[in-house]
């Protein structure tokens, strides 16, 4: 039963199916269906969710306020470890002005050919090949989300 060495885009996913509400944290009913779901795959004994439960606590609530920050768990990312990382370093007040910016048609969701100029606005000083690979990792992950990106899909990416 391991979480490691996901690629960005695999990892945003894995957090949308289980961060259900949007907090940017799983909260304990949020862990226990991750952690079901693991088991399940594993083939581990059924009973064993609550020792797993304990031990992932363990492992990734490193401020031990009993949730999953998004931060906490993207440790599990192998490939494009600093998209998580770049994006908590900008404030959820700048991703209100940026994403007001780039949602051109006002409709509350950033469709495919928006990303760019999100990417651009928010990352200003961001050198092409970083704008380049954020933009692969935010047009997939538009895509598992059926070609759209809502405002609180993007703002669980900003502390
Ligand atoms: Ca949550
Ligand atoms: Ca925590």
């Amino acid at each position: 039963m391991t979480l490691s060495n996901l690629s960005a885009i695999n990892f945003l996913k894995l957090w949308y199916v289980y961060d259900k509400d949007r907090s940017s944290y799983l909260e304990k009913n949020e862990i226990r269906v991750l952690v079901k779901d693991l088991v399940e795959k594993s083939g581990c004994d059924a009973q064993s969710v609550e020792e797993h439960e304990a031990k992932m606590i363990e492992e990734y609530d490193t401020n031990r306020d009993g949730k999953i920050h998004i931060s906490e768990l993207s440790k599990v990312i192998g490939q494009d470890a600093d998209f998580i990382t770049s994006f908590q370093s900008l404030s959820v007040d700048d991703f209100e002005r940026v994403f007001q910016l780039s949602d051109e048609d006002g409709n509350g969701t950033l469709e495919n050919d928006e990303i760019p100029q999100f990417l651009k606005n928010l990352f200003p000083e961001g050198s092409s090949d970083q704008i380049e690979t954020y933009k692969n990792i935010l047009e997939a992950l538009c895509e598992s989300q059926e070609g759209k990106l809502t405002k609180n899909d993007l703002k669980i990416l900003f502390h």
